[in-house]
């Protein structure tokens, strides 16, 4: 299943499990609420899935869909003021959505961080 799912959508970063927290919603607060997500990062777009099993599944049901975060026009960055926990990046988006993305392992955080920097650039490049 996930060979299919992966010749239509060529991710760019393979999925993992990261702790993910909504922050604003079109620039307005939302009460923190951290949650484990299954994340994919497309040339595009980066999908949160609730379970890894989600990915594939959505691929052949249309109920299945995964929430995408468009990250045309988006920024990403390191902060240690949204968060009392270590190793967390921001994205923010166009339309003024934000997401805390959290790894205790600080590698696995930092190719998150760079593989959707590269991704926002070229993006703004095109
Ligand atoms: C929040 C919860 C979060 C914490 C947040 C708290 O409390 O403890 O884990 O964020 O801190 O407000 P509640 O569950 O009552 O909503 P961190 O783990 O990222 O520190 P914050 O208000 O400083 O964002």
């Amino acid at each position: 299943l996930g060979d299919i799912g992966a010749a239509e959508h060529p991710s760019v970063l393979k999925g993992e499990y990261l702790n993910k927290a909504k922050i604003a919603d079109g620039g307005k607060k939302l009460r923190k609420n951290w949650t484990t997500t299954w994340v994919v990062l497309e040339v595009n777009q980066l999908l949160f899935y609730k379970e890894s099993k989600q990915e594939a599944l959505s691929n052949l049901k249309p109920g299945c869909k995964p929430e995408g975060v468009d990250l045309c026009g988006a920024h990403v960055e390191w902060t240690t003021d949204k968060s009392s926990r270590k190793n967390v990046i921001q994205i923010t988006t166009s339309s003024g959505n934000e997401f805390l993305l959290q790894a205790d392992n600080l590698q696995t955080i930092s190719k998150w961080h760079d593989a959707i920097k590269n991704t926002v650039d070229s993006l703004s490049k095109g």
